[in-house]
């Protein structure tokens, strides 16, 4: 019996598996790279446990070039297709996905993040302006594929795949909005400014000097979310008048959803404020979250993608935006419907979009929307600050301590997925670039090789942003750090100079790139070492100044100590750190590690500039 079945503290899927007798390889742990046993037991990994890659499907490779137009013809503002542009739809699919899974797993991946595979509108945007769904942000079918990417059955052959090699797939989830379907009368070629509850209550029509409306209508915070409530909304044009454009009455399905009833209709969000959560996205169409009404509608419209497809988490778009009350139901009811179809560890985790190293802001979503995890942004930053950039290593120290701040506290954070590039703000190799103007390709790609180490060595479970591990940097965020990995026909994604390979030219799959082959060594190091995907962390050294930062992770079952020295300076750095005093000797997993502890608890490391060693204490019995 592996000593993960009886020992405490023992993950609640370890027990599971040894009620039910089966035999557990040691800690539970699985190897990636080894098939015996991976596939059947992917269901019982933690979220802990996977390594997480990120892709956006229009942008990865194209399987088939008969759905590029969506399966509608004329010019690139009804097909949105262009692959000659970055804001349009460039052919990429879910079966050229699936091709591609060997690639994926070769790299030590064991889930994927699938960005947003509902059918889309195609294009939307002021005349002149019009840019494409490419990215699947701006649904009007959420219970279908969208065409551009294939079908329903296509999606089933990926997952099903992917299970068969014992990979999770994590799908992309939005519910505060849709596409921008709903206009306004008030201003019928501009952007609406938000109109806040106190200017234009929900009871008179178009302010406070107008028409009574909306009877009886108590208001949309958390007391006044019932049925009853909302029975008596029944006027949406308390602050504009919404309409439908004819010919889009039935565009949204579910067909509830056509109602603009179920929007709040308040003009374009400020981010700041009520309009954080009550304002469009540009246009995008702002759920009523607070109508019971929306959240069954939700709760039923993404149950069924469990129920239908067996998929194993939701990756939650724009999750600060739409009030706590709609996420303290919409989770545990998930988490309900993917236990029914045995799905244990199915994981949960929102975005919450922000560019400084603040993990209250973060935690709090944890706390009071009780999102099982978010996107550990505040990372992203300390990450960027402190190796893009020319903070002190306490900046990563500070992180660490904030861990307190999560529902769960540290035991919790180590859900958190981890990222240091992403499809919004930017890749890792463009931070570098734009932070140290003039830097050479071979210290930038060593920062960025760095970056991936603390993002595989750091509590945590690492997101690789597809294309990062060929060398990709780019021009700045949004579309400038969208490339394709098929051969691209976008001039300025041509034109780009990745790290680590000469050309930006031609397609991008390439094994043998030195960023592919090191996050393939990190991957298949955190996979094969339980302390670095479910250990405890201990922060051993920071410094105000760029140079060592070091922490040991302790196994979960018996405390076997793995110490982890990063060098964030050009220079070496030598150390005596704080060690178990159990961990005696030491073997290299990598760098030059020291034998021996100099005296129990204090052992030297040297680490050269720009690098890191990873040192494990032997065992004993
Ligand atoms: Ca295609
Ligand atoms: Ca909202
Ligand atoms: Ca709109």
């Amino acid at each position: 019996m592996a000593r993960s079945a009886i020992r405490a503290p023992t993950p609640l899927s370890c027990l599971l598996w040894a009620v039910y007798g089966v035999l557990l390889p040691m800690n539970c742990a699985w190897g990636a790279g080894d098939a015996s046993g991976v596939n059947a037991d992917f269901r019982a990994r933690l979220p802990q446990d996977e390594v997480v890659y990120f892709l956006l499907p229009d942008r990865f490779e194209n399987g088939d070039v008969s759905n590029d137009r969506g399966g509608v013809s004329g010019d690139r503002l009804v097909t949105g297709f262009d692959p000659t542009s970055k804001a349009f739809y460039h052919g990429g699919d879910l079966k050229g996905l699936t091709a591609r899974l060997d690639y994926i797993q070769s790299l030590g991946a064991t889930a994927i993040w699938l960005g947003p595979v509902y059918k889309n509108q195609a294009v939307q945007g002021p005349a002149g302006h019009e840019s494409a769904g490419y990215h699947g942000y701006w649904i009007t079918d959420f219970t279908h594929v969208d065409p551009h990417f294939g079908t329903d059955e296509d999606l089933r052959a990926l997952i099903a795949a992917a299970h068969d090699r014992g990979m999770k797939v994590y799908l992309d989830i939005i519910t505060n909005h849709t596409a921008d379907i709903i206009r306004y009368r008030e201003c019928p070629t501009s952007a609406c400014p938000y109109r806040s509850h106190a200017d234009y209550p929900y009871t008179r029509r178009g302010g406070v000097t107008g028409e009574p409306i909306n009877s009886g209508f108590l208001g949309d915070d958390a007391p006044h979310q019932t049925a009853e409530n909302f029975a008596k909304l029944t006027r949406p044009d308390y602050a504009y008048t919404p309409y439908v454009p004819r010919g889009q009455e039935h565009v949204k399905v579910p067909e509830w959803l056509n109602d603009p009833i179920y929007y709040h209709n308040r003009g374009n969000t400020t981010f700041t404020g009520e309009s954080s959560t009550f304002g469009d996205f540009s246009g995008l169409d702002d759920l009523m979250t607070e109508n019971p009404r929306v959240v069954q509608g939700f709760i039923d419209i993404y149950g069924e993608w469990i129920g239908r497809f067996g998929v194993d988490g939701f990756r939650i778009d724009t999750a600060k935006h739409v009030n706590p009350e709609f996420w303290q139901q919409f989770v545990p009811a998930m988490l309900k419907r993917a236990r029914a179809a045995g799905i244990a560890n199915f994981h949960i985790f929102g975005e919450v979009n922000t560019s400084k190293m603040d993990p209250a802001l973060l935690a709090v979503h944890t706390r009071v929307d009780r999102l099982p995890a978010v996107l550990d942004f505040a990372f992203a930053a300390a990450v960027r600050e402190g190796v893009a950039g020319n903070a002190g290593t306490e900046v990563l120290a500070t992180l660490f301590e904030d861990d307190a701040l999560y529902e769960g506290g540290a035991a919790a954070a180590l859900q958190l997925p981890t990222f240091i590039s992403n499809h919004d703000n930017g890749r890792f190799g463009y931070f570098v670039r734009q932070l140290r103007p003039g830097i050479k390709d071979d210290e930038a790609l060593r920062r960025v090789l760095l970056a991936h180490a603390m993002l595989f060595m750091l509590r945590g479970v690492p997101v690789v942003y597809y294309g990062d591990e060929q060398g990709f940097a780019g021009l700045g965020g949004d579309q400038d750090a969208r490339q394709d990995m098929f051969e691209s026909q976008v001039a300025s994604y041509r034109s780009e100079r990745p790290l680590g390979s000469a050309s930006a030219g031609g397609s991008h799959f390439d094994t043998r790139h030195p960023l592919y082959r090191a996050i393939a060594a990190l991957a298949h190091l955190r996979s094969a070492q339980a302390a670095l995907r479910r250990g405890r962390q201990i922060v051993r050294s920071f410094g105000p100044t760029p140079g060592l930062f070091a922490v040991s992770r302790l196994d979960p079952d018996d405390g076997h100590e793995i110490l982890v020295a990063f060098n964030t300076s050009t220079a070496p750095v030598s150390a005596q750190l704080w060690v178990e005093a159990a961990s005696n000797t030491f073997r290299s997993l990598h760098g030059d590690c020291e034998g021996a502890t100099a005296a129990p608890g204090s052992y030297h490391v040297t680490v050269p500039a720009l690098d890191y060693v990873a040192c494990a204490a032997s065992r004993h019995p």
